[in-house]
This record gives C-alpha cells, sequence and structure tokens, in this order.
C-alpha cells in the first residue's frame, strides 16, 4: 500500500515538472485521483526535486494565501507554502520570456532574506533576529492548472503556482515594512491597489507562520533564505509585451517587462 503511493505521488510530480517545463497545463490532478494536504507537499518535494536534480538550488520559500484579497480571488482560505529556486528569479527591471510561462499573473509582495537558521517556531517579537534585509517584490505565479484553476491539494502539489520573483532593493532589516501602501501599474495603468497590512496584519507574521509550517513539515529556513510574505493584492494576468510596475510608497520602484 506503502509503496502504491509512493509510485503514485512520484507519478504526479512527474506530470506537474513536465507540464511547468513544457509550458503546457495540465487538468486538476485531484479530478483523478485522491490525495491529501500532506500527500501534496510530498509531491511538492518530489517535484522540486526534479529541478534540483537539473542542477537548480533552492534560494527559498514563498507563502500563499496570506491576505484576504487572495484568499477571494482564488476561493482558498489556508496558508500554504512552497520552494523557491534560482531558475526563478528575474533581475529587477529585467524581462519575464512568456514563452516559458503557461499564463502567468504578477502579484506585489514583500520579500525577507533569512540571517540566521529558523529552526524552531518563531513569533512577531523575536523574528527581527533572523531577518537580514526586507525588500519589495514581485512574484510571478503560473498554474500549472488549466484556467488557473485548482483545489487547496492540487495547488499544494503544484508549488503553490510559484514560477518567478523579483527582488526590489534590499533594505535594512529594521526599515519599517507594514501599512506601506502599494501601487500595481500595468503600461502605465494603475490595476490593483493594496496595503502591506493586508499580509496577515503585518508581513513578518509571514515569516512567523512559515516557521510553523518549517516544524510540522521537518525542514529548516536557513541563512540567505528569501521569503515571500503573500500577495497583498489579487493576481493580475500579464501579456507579451506589458511592462508591470509595483510602487511601495517610498521604497523604489519593482518592475519587469514580458516579452
Ligand atoms: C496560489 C499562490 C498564492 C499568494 O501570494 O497568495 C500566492 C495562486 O494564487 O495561484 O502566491
Ligand atoms: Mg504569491
Amino acid at each position: 500500500m506503502f509503496q502504491y503511493m509512493k509510485q503514485i505521488n512520484e507519478k504526479l510530480a512527474i506530470q506537474l515538472d513536465n507540464a511547468a517545463k513544457g509550458c503546457s497545463p495540465i487538468k486538476q490532478l485531484s479530478i483523478n485521483q485522491q490525495f491529501d494536504i500532506s500527500e501534496a507537499y510530498e509531491i511538492q518535494r518530489l517535484s522540486i526535486n526534479k529541478r534540483i536534480d537539473r542542477n537548480e538550488s533552492l534560494t527559498g520559500y514563498k507563502l500563499g494565501f496570506t491576505s484576504k484579497a487572495k484568499m477571494e480571488q482564488m476561493g482558498l482560505s489556508d496558508v500554504i507554502w512552497g520552494r523557491l529556486t534560482d531558475s526563478m528569479a528575474i533581475p529587477n527591471g529585467g524581462l519575464l520570456h512568456f514563452n516559458k510561462f503557461i499564463h502567468p499573473r504578477v502579484e506585489p509582495e514583500i520579500a525577507f532574506k533569512v540571517s540566521k537558521t529558523i529552526d524552531d517556531i518563531i513569533n512577531l517579537e523575536n523574528a527581527a533576529e533572523y531577518i537580514a534585509a526586507i525588500a519589495p517584490a514581485i512574484e510571478v505565479i503560473d498554474s500549472r492548472y488549466e484556467n488557473f484553476k485548482f483545489s487547496l491539494e492540487d495547488v499544494i502539489a503544484d508549488n503553490c503556482s510559484s514560477s518567478g520573483y523579483i527582488l526590489g532593493e534590499w533594505l535594512a532589516s529594521t526599515t519599517p515594512i507594514n501599512h506601506v501602501e502599494i501601487s500595481l501599474l500595468i503600461n502605465g495603468q494603475l490595476v490593483q491597489k493594496g496595503n502591506t497590512s493586508a499580509i496577515l496584519g503585518n508581513p513578518i507574521a509571514s515569516l512567523v507562520e512559515l516557521s510553523k509550517m518549517a516544524k510540522k513539515y521537518g525542514f529548516q529556513i536557513k541563512p540567505g533564505h528569501i521569503v515571500l510574505a503573500g500577495a497583498a493584492t489579487p493576481a493580475e494576468y500579464i501579456s507579451m509585451g506589458d511592462r508591470v510596475v509595483a510602487e511601495f510608497q517610498g521604497l523604489k520602484d519593482v518592475t519587469l517587462s514580458a516579452t
């Protein structure tokens, strides 16, 4: 039985990895195969291991559904986490190569760089000790499922739709990052407005949540790792040729162009 489940998880991980590699969406896995949340995280681990086997390296983690705006947009309300690799990084002001994505969406986020190993649950009071720097960011999500439609288990297995991230200027760890106004513009048009406080009341709470997940799922967040706190606004689809700008009040913009 156990062996059988392992084989199924591996099969599903390969399907997701192939969809990502080939930029071709697949049907929601949960339609034909039942799996629970812990199996979904196992499928995620197996599928990201394929990338690691291709010499990508783990650069950190992302949180999802940490704001009401995102929960409502996607119809799911549990905080989720996924993995980031070096191949997902796009330099600030850089190019997103549209043909490497299925149906990319962008969302404004806050990123943390971790200063020391997080191997236990942290809290809002001591979190600062674990933060080396803070940056405004954009996440590019690109569900491997048709029509960006999924169950909670599906999206966890699919590495929480993670596909790209753009980091703005790194700021001192003491920079006040809560209650910062955000505007998301596509081709100069304001498409979303939000505030960093929409992220669990304070983006630092995302790092606390991740520390709980790390304890539960048995991983460590290492010095230098990037943690994306989750989007403050709903995500927006982008098209080839679009220029995306995320403005964070008082901070330098984060931008990318889809080519
Ligand atoms: C899932 C990923 C959610 C966020 O910031 O809330 C996420 C999705 O919306 O496809 O990255
Ligand atoms: Mg996100």
